[in-house]
């Protein structure tokens, strides 16, 4: 038997909706060896490839990450306990808990040698002083400072992008930190109650589309105000960051941003239907307005996430529609409701 002497990339959360695409990109590339590790059994996985090394295992625990990283070059740490609005204002706890995850992954990964170590952050670290008004401030790097997180989640993201920093400064380790602003796509979670905006609004949309029952519920006001990063993108945006030597967090996500209103328009108009709107006021909404300042990675990466939330948004619509007939016909659909990775 020949050996493989490619190196060896581990991609934690590897069951989720990011960890999956990106597993799915390395090994299409072909230039590397991939460990995909998760939690969750290998049936709740929403991308699983025979060709990889799949290990279930939990990496709250420090001998899981140990084992995880044991000969890897690269890990791309994308494990972690989160959701949109509806789960993160709910479980800001469970959210918190995800320190153990970074914890014993960044000294898994100094204990075994590993070159090159990515965090995936989140919009959620900037200061709520900031994000007050609906006319989607641009967040730039050092908004997040004075540090005002988002409860629970954000504050966990914070310590762990600066744990980041640390584990570099003191312990040599190479950490690359994005902070991802809003992901949508394909293979995304689209139902059961960790589902983002672009996903609820589509699967909400095809429901009343389904049903003829012409009406929509919208979280807010509707002038909340985002911007929506296609998975593709992210994914790209990823591997740049992760092969570039940039040291400090930086922003990965698009700068077009749009109120929920504007993507409910979106969405209608790919099912060709127009619906009555029935704005729930007392549901987790977050911040008021948000955006991605991306002038750094201008300037680092001469690139920055560019395909259009309409692009994006009806191949997801798409694909939410073909996974929610199916489960109306009781064919398989991916399993939702349990995501612990990115
Ligand atoms: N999830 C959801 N479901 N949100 C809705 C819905 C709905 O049916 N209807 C309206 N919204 C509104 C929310 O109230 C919120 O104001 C906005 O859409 C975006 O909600 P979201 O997509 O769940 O999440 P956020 O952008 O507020 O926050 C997310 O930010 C990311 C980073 O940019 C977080 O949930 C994090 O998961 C993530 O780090």
């Amino acid at each position: 038997m020949r050996t493989d002497n490619r190196k060896l990339i581990l991609v934690t959360g590897a069951g989720g909706f990011i960890g999956g695409g990106l597993v799915a990109k390395l090994r299409a590339e072909g230039n590397a060896r991939v460990r995909a590790v998760d939690e969750k059994p290998f049936e709740e996985w929403y991308q699983k490839f025979d060709d990889v090394e799949n290990l279930v295992l939990d990496l709250n625990l420090k001998e899981n990450c140990e084992r995880s990283a044991e000969g890897a070059t690269d890990v791309y740490n994308l494990a972690a306990n989160m959701g949109g609005m509806g789960f993160i204002e709910n479980n800001k706890a469970l959210c918190m808990l995800s320190v153990l995850i970074n914890t014993h992954m960044l000294q898994a990964a100094t204990k075994h040698g590993v070159e090159r170590f990515f965090y995936s952050s989140s919009a959620c670290v900037y200061n709520g002083e900031k994000q007050k008004t609906f006319e989607a401030p641009s967040l730039k790097e050092e908004d997040a400072y004075p540090a005002l997180a988002e409860d629970g989640y954000g504050w966990e993201k914070l310590f762990s992008e600066r744990m980041c920093r640390h584990f570099h400064e003191d312990f040599g380790l190479y950490t690359r930190v994005a902070r991802f602003h809003n992901v949508y796509g394909p293979w995304g979670t689209w139902d059961g109650g960790r589902e983002k905006a672009p996903a609820a609004i589509c699967r909400k949309v095809i429901e009343a589309k389904v049903s003829g029952k012409h009406e929509i519920e919208i979280w807010g006001t509707g002038e909340q105000t985002r911007s929506f990063m296609y998975i593709d993108d992210c994914l790209k945006g990823i591997q740049l960051i992760m092969n570039s030597k940039i040291l400090e967090p930086i922003n990965l996500g698009s700068s077009e941003a749009v109120t929920i209103n504007q993507l409910v328009d979106l969405a209608e108009e790919f099912a060709g239907i127009k619906l009555k709107r029935n704005y729930k006021l007392d549901a987790p909404k977050g911040v008021n307005g948000r955006n991605s300042d991306n002038t750094l990675i201008q300037k680092y990466l001469n690139w920055e996430p560019d395909t259009t939330l309409r692009a994006g948004l009806e191949q997801t619509y798409r694909w939410i529609y073909d996974q929610y007939i199916a489960r109306e016909k009781g064919m398989p659909v991916m399993a939702q409701g349990n995501a612990s990775g990115r």
